[in-house]
């Protein structure tokens, strides 16, 4: 279902305040000045127009796909009741899916879309969250199944798949294809999940919270370990990985390994001191074309705090013994993981960067980038334009006159290489397609989609491309 433009709903001030921050002061506001990088562009977080958080990566098929919660604007809670799945091919232009599991997916929860985790089986894709029972009260893992990593997700069960009133399932599967799922707040639970990895086998058993395994926590008899909540478990090299968010509060990321899935866990030290005002982290790790990536969350954007958050990535090496070394957040974020190509269609919601705009559901399938007003801009990153583009198309739709849309390299106010009117359509989500002349974008440059015009809301763009060859005229 298309949702009604938003003309009664006021603008979200997240947006609104990553516009005006966007190129000024983020480089100050995010992190700790003794942690700044000097001319560093923000790219972390990674998405700016909603608030995400408890990150849960997967990759499939040449794509990071990113699971996350999302945070409401504004909240004083973790008032969550949704989900969010965003891609990537390159680590930094990421695309938003939209939310294609929420509350409702689930006819027996009643709140608390909290932090989960997808995994791939047999060409399915199972994404594991704790919610609360309505009946009972306590939350509970349910579990639901998709065909495609970005959905549409069912509720597998029609009930909860497990509950003790702990929550953060992570899953792991084995080489052996025995799966496992670990949760839990303030324990730590784990049990083996059928091959179907919606039923499972034996019964949830409490994986010993020892001080060998998994820290000293002083000051609070009842939590003598650091372990606190948000397992990630993953194997490399033959070693057990379980980094959790560890102490509260405010938390910082810990793990422990072992020499199998179940223990016996030693523990290991710091992965990500705490930093970054919010009171909560997060972990999410994968290995992605050659190099390892380190999720996370963080309250950088204008407006964040412990309950409006956002996740954020880092690249990084384990040491040569396997040891996880202490990852600093940055708002620079990971190097670029290739390049972009500007000469097949890219959805506009692929994004790097950006300033005061919104996505929604597009009629035509996907989503569209829409709620534009006059400055707002997107930063497509590390665009391979090679030897040179000659014009550019956009799937574009106006309700109100239209506006421009600028090519800009390098910044928001860069070098114009192409301007593209777009008339009012009928409708915003009545699509046409524009195109205009390009001219001196060559190389490999970050884009910057800018747009112009009157007041209110301009345009809505759902995809676009450039031609390659030289053009014949000149921006005007
Ligand atoms: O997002 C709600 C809760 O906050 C998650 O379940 C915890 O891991 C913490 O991040």
């Amino acid at each position: 279902m298309i949702p009604a433009r938003r003309s009664s709903v006021p603008r979200t001030g997240l947006t609104r305040a990553v516009a005006w921050i966007t190129g000024l002061v983020l480089a100050f506001a995010l992190v700790p000045a003794a942690v700044q990088p000097s001319a560093a562009r923000a790219d972390n977080p990674i998405v700016q127009h909603v608030y995400t958080a408890d990150p849960a990566p997967l990759v499939h098929d040449g794509r990071v796909y990113l699971y996350t919660g999302h945070d409401e604007d504004g909240s004083t809670y973790f008032t969550m009741k949704d989900w969010r799945v965003w891609s990537s091919a390159d680590m930094v232009n990421w695309t938003d899916h939209g939310s294609p599991l929420s509350l409702a997916t689930f006819s027996w929860a009643s709140a608390d879309a909290w932090a989960g985790q997808a995994v791939q089986r047999g060409g399915r894709f199972y994404w594991y969250v704790p919610v609360k029972n309505r009946a009972t009260g306590r939350m509970a893992i349910g579990v639901a199944v998709a065909d495609s990593p970005t959905g549409p997700f069912r509720d597998a069960l029609g009930r909860p798949l497990v509950e003790n009133g702990e929550i953060d399932p992570s899953v792991f599967i084995d080489d052996n294809g025995q799966a496992y799922l670990y949760w839990g707040n303030p324990n730590l639970w784990y049990v083996k999940l059928n091959a179907d990895m919606t039923s499972y086998s034996g019964s949830p058993t409490r994986i010993p919270l020892t001080t060998a395994g998994f820290g000293t926590r002083t000051g609070d008899p009842n939590r003598p370990t650091l372990y606190e909540e948000g397992p990630w478990v993953y194997k490399r090299n033959g070693l057990y990985y379980l980094v959790f968010a560890a102490k509260c509060c405010s938390e910082f990321i810990a793990y422990s390994t072992a020499p199998g899935p179940t223990g016996p866990w030693t523990y290991r030290g710091t992965v990500m001191p705490t930093q970054g005002s919010s009171f909560t982290n997060h972990p999410g790790i994968v290995d992605f074309k050659g190099n390892s990536y380190f999720f996370y969350h963080n309250g950088a954007l204008p407006g964040g705090g412990g309950y409006t958050r956002s996740v954020a990535v880092e690249r990084f090496s384990y040491n040569a013994d396997g040891t996880i070394p202490t990852i600093t957040m940055t708002n620079t974020g990971a190097p670029q993981a290739g390049t972009l190509n500007p000469y097949v269609r890219q959805e506009a919601e692929t994004i790097a960067w950006g300033s005061g705009i919104e996505t929604e559901p597009a009629a035509e399938g996907g989503m569209n980038v829409g709620w534009i007003e006059n400055g707002d801009h997107l930063k497509v990153k590390g665009v391979a334009f090679g030897s040179g583009a000659s014009s550019f198309a956009a799937r574009v739709a106006s309700g109100s006159s239209g506006g421009t849309v600028e090519l800009r390299l390098g910044s928001p106010n860069g070098t114009v290489v192409g301007r593209c009117g777009v008339p009012g359509t009928g409708g915003w989500q009545t699509w046409t397609t524009v195109n205009c002349p390009v001219s001196g974008a060559t190389g490999t440059q970050d884009l910057y989609l800018r747009f112009t015009g009157g007041s209110g809301y301009l345009l809505n763009i759902n995809w676009w491309q450039f031609t390659a060859g030289t053009a014949l005229t000149a921006p005007r």
